[in-house]
């Protein structure tokens, strides 16, 4: 398997632990997203999107983060990451896709505005946007750090996808400057993520 990333993304780096975790071999490519490799016709074929990560397995061309994440735990029998449960699954599914749709959406606007706008040399934070995201990510943080009061991980009472999932942008709080004060259970719970050796592993 062959797997293409950007070092800094939250987005490949959740990908990535999964793989630690799992100890599944796979051949890491970085497409350097400053100098538009992902916009080269090669990589337009596998991933139309042209954005990372994206997974080659054989002739299959696997695209967005959660997918990828949740087709290679399907690789290795009786994984707690992904266990074969309905119900757990369908959990751990809830988050990855809460993730994308609203927490790590505000996060992303904020790391765009704070830290790639300016190491890409893309113009001024808008401070708007920022204002906006901040809204989004109040919102939504209250949701998590509520759920997570008692609780060790996200899912059940062991790590699954959901922590690397949601876990992921934690890991960019400090350079995109996430407005974590107030969420004393979402910074108890990430240390947890942080202590993982896939996950201190992963931080490439
Ligand atoms: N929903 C996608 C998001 C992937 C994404 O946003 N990738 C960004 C880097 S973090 C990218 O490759 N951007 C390059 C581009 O849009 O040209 C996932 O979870 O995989």
């Amino acid at each position: 398997m062959k797997l293409y990333h950007f070092p800094i993304s939250p987005n490949s780096r959740r990908v990535v632990a999964v793989l630690h975790h799992l100890q599944l071999p796979c051949e890491l490519q970085t497409l350097d997203l400053g100098k538009g490799e992902q916009l080269q016709a090669d990589f337009l074929k596998l991933n139309p999107n042209h954005m990372i990560p994206t997974l080659i397995d054989e002739a299959f061309s696997l695209w967005e983060s959660n997918a990828i994440m949740q087709y290679l735990s399907s690789k290795v029998p009786n994984n707690t990451l992904w266990p074969s449960d309905p119900k757990v699954q369908a959990d751990i599914s809830r988050w990855q896709f809460w993730l994308v749709a609203h927490f790590g959406s505000a996060c992303g606007v904020l790391l765009f505005e704070r830290v790639i706008k300016g190491m890409f040399n893309m113009g001024e934070a808008n401070v708007q946007e920022i204002e906006k995201a901040e809204e989004r990510f109040h919102r939504f943080a209250k949701v998590l750090d509520a759920h997570l009061a008692g609780r060790e991980w996200l899912v059940g009472n062991v790590v699954t996808l959901a922590d690397f999932s949601v876990g992921s942008w934690l890991a960019v709080a400090e350079h995109a400057q996430l407005p974590l004060a107030e969420y004393t259970e979402i910074q108890r719970w990430y240390r947890n993520v942080e202590q993982l050796p896939a996950w201190k592993s992963s931080a490439l």
